[in-house]
């Protein structure tokens, strides 16, 4: 593992970490807007106090804190492999390049002494998991490793109460920003409920802190909702995931192929409009999560 100079000081100093998964660089999102969004979350996490620190893999080594240059190059490299939790140890052996999942990157982040960590969305229950058993490795990691992770909620292309209910098996806890009900990714809400809406960042630092004292094991989920004039609409957006899961239904898509192509579709068939959705819902999870790393460490420093 080689972290970055930057973030091992902050980390020595203890002030406050975001890490961040390079998927939805290589997987999740487009060239050049891949780039240009990983590069603006790192910008919004610095302007809210905090060092971002990317996480990915080149030649077999875990990279704590990518630099631009290297986010570059994992934006634009074709077959860069998607790596989960399964998949760490061959591509570290093989001395391959990868691509961090949600999964893989709260295992490095972990790893790396880093307490919080920002995606866009989570994998969770894929719709007709009943038969297909597509579960995210992402929900058994939030039930295991010790990072909290900043979203807005699960992806749209996934099946949200029976996620919810396998966070709740996992003995997760759901935090909501000024909601009630959780995110809903590209759109504004769920039905379904939260275990506790924090009003301010302090507020949710203060859980994490106890959850810590506590000694419990796992992670703490916290959604947040994406900006209201980004949001779009549910009816909408739920139609055009019906068509790509569809798709990849007759397509025989599925694995850990059936996230990229369902994002892609669903960029194309919303020209572009989920696309803008996404970044704006990444971004702005990379001003929440810094502030809550900076009250969380000016906890863990009173200590
Ligand atoms: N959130 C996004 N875009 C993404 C992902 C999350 O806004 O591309 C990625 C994350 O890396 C997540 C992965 O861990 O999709 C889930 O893949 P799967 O459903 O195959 O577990
Ligand atoms: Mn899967």
């Amino acid at each position: 593992m080689k972290i970055n100079p930057e973030v091992a000081l902050a980390l020595k100093e203890g002030r406050a970490v975001v890490a961040l998964e390079s998927t939805i660089i290589s997987h999740g999102m487009p060239y050049p807007k891949n780039v240009e969004t990983a590069l603006k979350v790192e910008a919004t996490v610095r302007e809210n106090g905090a060092v971002p620190a990317t996480i990915g893999i080149i030649d077999g080594e875990i990279i704590i804190g990518m630099s631009p240059e290297q986010i570059e190059d994992f934006g634009k490299k074709k077959g860069i492999a998607k790596v989960s939790k399964r998949d760490l140890p061959i591509v570290v052996a093989k001395k391959q390049y990868g691509a961090t999942t949600v999964s893989a990157t709260m295992l490095c982040a972990k790893m790396a002494g880093i307490p919080l960590f920002v995606t866009g969305g989570i994998g969770g229950v894929h719709r007709g998991a009943e038969k297909t058993f597509d579960i995210s490795r992402d929900l058994k990691e939030l039930g295991e490793v010790d990072v909290t992770v900043v979203c807005s909620g699960a992806k749209a292309i996934l099946d949200i109460p029976k996620t919810l209910e396998y966070l709740e098996t996992e003995g997760v806890t759901v935090l909501s920003y000024k909601a009630e009900r959780f995110a809903n990714f590209y759109s504004l809400a769920t039905d379904a409920p939260v275990d506790y809406a924090f009003q301010n960042p302090e507020e949710a630092a203060e859980i994490l802190y106890a959850k810590k004292k506590l000694g419990l094991k796992g992670g703490v989920l916290i959604s947040n909702p994406i900006p209201e004039e980004m949001a779009l609409p549910h009816e909408y957006i739920d139609s055009i995931v019906d068509q790509a899961v569809k798709e990849a239904e007759e397509q025989g898509v599925k694995g850990k192929d059936a996230t990229p192509f369902l994002l892609k579709r669903i960029v194309e068939l919303t020209g572009g409009k989920s696309l803008e959705s996404n970044i704006a819902l990444v971004c702005h999870n990379a001003e929440l999560g810094a502030k809550i790393a900076v009250e969380l460490a000016r906890k863990e420093r009173q200590i």
